[in-house]
């Protein structure tokens, strides 16, 4: 009998004792069985069904019988399949891969993930939208949750982040009201993951701190491209602790290889309907072909005397602080190479908590992170059903751990001996303290109890003026238009009142687009502030557009064809293609082939109706004058042109294509190009057409 056999169903993958580790074998693949090890289909006790199509019934047309164990037991589980779902995060995908060092932090820490230059160590890594459903849509305007898990030699390191450097709260007592806001109104069950409705904005508007995080949120950082293009920010400061015990402050950042992209509102509104998973999708995509993702993980690093004299509070999780006053020093990368085995032992089953470090990393004071050490441990004992959560192979450490606690539900470990408690005489076998294990930052705390918010929490808008001063002209114009967007879901007028009220604080010109687009005639009166705006530097890092890679590495290209489209342009396009690191797909009316002009046949990849060109980061067209002709009395190849045209995308057309670019309202630009200079289209696919945009839209 195997080992696996022996042991159950998961193979005995989880750590057994201290000495059994580490739990290597963690979604290898070739630990977990489905049935048993010789193929034949068992119970969950190891006995060899023989007939698994038809329950146990008395007579052919007779009545189920209780005795049918099998049926019994195979229902039952199949009822308890699902686990609460994440009350925030729920929808994500995750991914395996390694962290490798190169710069040490040993001045400022003694963490070995943080100074063995060249280590790899494992981790996992989930992203996820937050408002949502597990089962919404990859793209609604939402922040993205950036969560890793590093097994380091020491335990296991969580950086709980998001794809955003700022919080829309300061204490963690705001977070059940503000999930209760943005979460669908629990009266009628809807919206599912959006912001656009009253209570969120209720919630906001009376929450003047809230105001930097809405900026953000209302640009375009909360619609990412693809998840290998959006950064991850650790959001608190944290403290590093070195061999000394003395202590730095830092703060993480992940900042993609692939440059940051995001998509246009109108195109993450329809690839939610066109796909709605394009984000896991791509993902998956992208690792199954060897194109993994990278992030390097830079820090900003500063001591305490630094931080005093910064213009505002870094304890405060509604803050960042600009590169400018303190740069980023790349000191890694991540590299996401391997795709779960199986998405709910691993994606939906792993457990961040932000209270997971290791020794020379510790937290700060800031208010909501402390309040976080709470939450994320209690949320996954109701999650997962057990403090044993820990043992599952997706949250075991691959290094070493054990100490005295014992049984609870779902125990997976034997552990043998008499002597579960510490200090004991009994057993030398025992697991024991280790005067270098984790000690926490030693900091003076002393100070009158009380619920109490410090003054120096109090600047709510200079923070998120200086966010949106430091924003090029496109990206304040999607700004506008998305508050306008959403508060125009708002049904009552005070809250979208009051909501501009705030924006005078951030910016008059804001605050009248805004209200110019609600239809507000009256400028409504700013709220007292509690403390003067401060007229902070415009921070160019802070950029979304205006930091974008002109590269085509790694983003994909949709060419239309039929059948007699020209060959030669064809395999220009997409040789030119490939060649600037994109993928390319072939997308006509039907799937399977099309003839070419010299009879050769192509294959499709995608059927036109199903692959809108919102799928793609610019689109090709190559017909002959006959398909052109056809394709212009097809709906799905109109809107597959004018959609790529609306969201400025650049467009590569021979002869044969043009009249269904004059039917999709195509007018010829720098990013309409002819098929044949495979060179200019590339350039122009490499960045979005911005100076179309006010040709095709009209913006708040
Ligand atoms: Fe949280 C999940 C990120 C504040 C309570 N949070 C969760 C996840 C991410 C974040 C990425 C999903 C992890 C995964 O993929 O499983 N949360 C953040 C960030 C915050 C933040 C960056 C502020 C800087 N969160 C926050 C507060 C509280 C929580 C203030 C409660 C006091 N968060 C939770 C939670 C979740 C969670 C309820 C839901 C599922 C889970 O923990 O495992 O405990």
């Amino acid at each position: 009998m195997s080992k696996a056999k022996q042991n159950g169903a998961n193979g005995g993958a989880a750590a057994t004792s201290p000495s059994a580790m580490p739990s290597a074998s963690v979604g290898n693949g070739g630990e977990w069985h489905q049935g048993q090890a010789d193929g034949t289909l068992s119970t969950n006790q190891g006995l060899p069904v023989a007939d698994n199509q038809n329950s146990l019934r008395a007579g052919a047309r007779g009545p189920t019988l209780l005795e049918d164990f099998i049926l019994r037991e195979k229902i039952t589980h199949f009822d308890h399949e699902r686990i609460p779902e994440r009350i925030v995060h729920a929808r994500g995908t995750g991914a395996h891969g390694y962290f490798e060092l190169s710069e040490s932090l040993a001045p400022f820490s003694r963490a070995k993930v943080l100074t063995e230059v060249g280590q790899r160590t494992p981790l996992f890594a989930r992203f996820s939208t937050v408002a949502g459903g597990s089962g919404s849509s990859d793209t609604p305007r939402d922040v993205r949750g950036f969560a890793v898990k590093l097994y380091t030699k020491e335990g296991n390191w969580d950086l709980v982040g998001n794809s955003i450097p700022v919080f829309f709260i300061q204490d963690a007592i705001k977070f059940p009201d503000l999930i209760h806001a943005v979460k669908m109104e629990p009266d009628r069950g809807f919206p599912q993951a959006a912001t656009a409705h009253d209570t969120f904005w209720d919630f906001i508007s009376l929450t003047p701190e809230a105001m930097h995080m809405v900026l953000w949120a209302m640009s375009d950082r909360t619609l990412p491209r693809s998840l290998r293009m959006m950064e991850g920010f650790g959001i608190h400061s944290f403290r590093l602790l070195n061999e000394g015990g003395e202590s730095t402050f830092v703060k993480f950042h992940w900042r993609p290889a692939l440059g940051l992209q995001s998509t246009i509102w109108d195109e993450a509104v329809k690839i939610a309907g066109a796909d709605p998973d394009f984000h896991r999708r791509e993902l998956f995509e992208a690792i199954s072909n060897g194109q993994f993702p990278q992030w390097d993980l830079a820090v900003q690093l500063f001591t305490e005397e630094q931080a005093a004299a910064f213009p505002f509070d870094h304890l405060d999780a509604t803050k960042l602080i600009p590169e400018e006053l303190v740069p980023l020093k790349t000191i890694g990368r991540m590299v996401l190479d391997r795709w779960p085995d199986n998405f709910f032992a691993e994606t939906e089953q792993v457990a961040f908590c932000p209270s997971h470090l290791v020794p020379g990393i510790d937290f700060s004071d800031d208010p909501l992170l402390q309040g976080r050490l709470f939450s994320y441990l209690d949320t996954q004992l109701s999650r997962l059903g057990s403090p044993n959560f820990h043992q599952l192979p997706i949250n075991a450490p691959q290094c070493p751990f054990g100490n005295g606690q014992r049984d609870g539900h779902m125990q997976t470990q034997r552990p043998s001996g008499r002597v579960a408690y510490e200090p004991n005489s009994l057993s030398t076998e025992t697991p024991r303290e280790r005067p270098d294990g984790f000690r926490s930052a030693a900091v003076a705390a002393d100070g009158a109890k009380g619920r109490i918010r410090a003054a120096s929490f109090g600047d709510h808008y200079s923070q998120a003026r200086q966010f949106y001063l430091s924003q090029g002209v496109h990206e304040q114009a999607h700004i506008a238009s998305a508050l306008v967007f959403e508060l125009s879901k708002v049904e009552h007028p005070h809250i979208r009142a009051a909501m501009v009220g705030h924006l005078r604080h951030v910016d008059a010109d804001l605050a009248g687009r805004v209200a110019a687009g609600l239809g507000i005639e009256r400028l409504p009166e700013a709220p007292a502030a509690m403390q003067p705006v401060q007229q902070l530097p415009p921070s160019p890092a802070l950029q979304l557009i205006g930091k974008m890679k002109a590269t085509l590495e790694g983003r994909a290209v949709g060419l239309l064809v039929a059948d007699g489209s020209d060959r030669a342009l064809v395999d220009g396009i997409v040789a030119a293609v490939r060649q600037a690191g994109a993928g390319c797909k072939i997308i006509a009316r039907r799937i399977g082939e099309v003839a070419l002009s010299d009879q050769s046949r192509l294959k499709v990849d995608a059927q036109l109706a199903g692959t809108p060109s919102v799928m793609f980061d610019a689109v090709a067209v190559v017909l002959s004058a006959k398909a052109g002709a056809e394709l212009s009395l097809e709906a799905a190849a109109v809107d597959f042109v004018r959609d790529a045209f609306g969201h400025l995308k650049a467009i590569a057309a021979d002869d044969g294509a043009r009249a269904l670019l004059a039917k999709a309202g195509v007018v010829d630009d720098e990013g309409v190009v002819a098929a044949a200079d495979c060179a200019a289209f590339v350039r122009a696919a490499m960045t979005r057409q911005w100076g179309r945009e006010k040709s095709v839209r009209t913006l708040a």
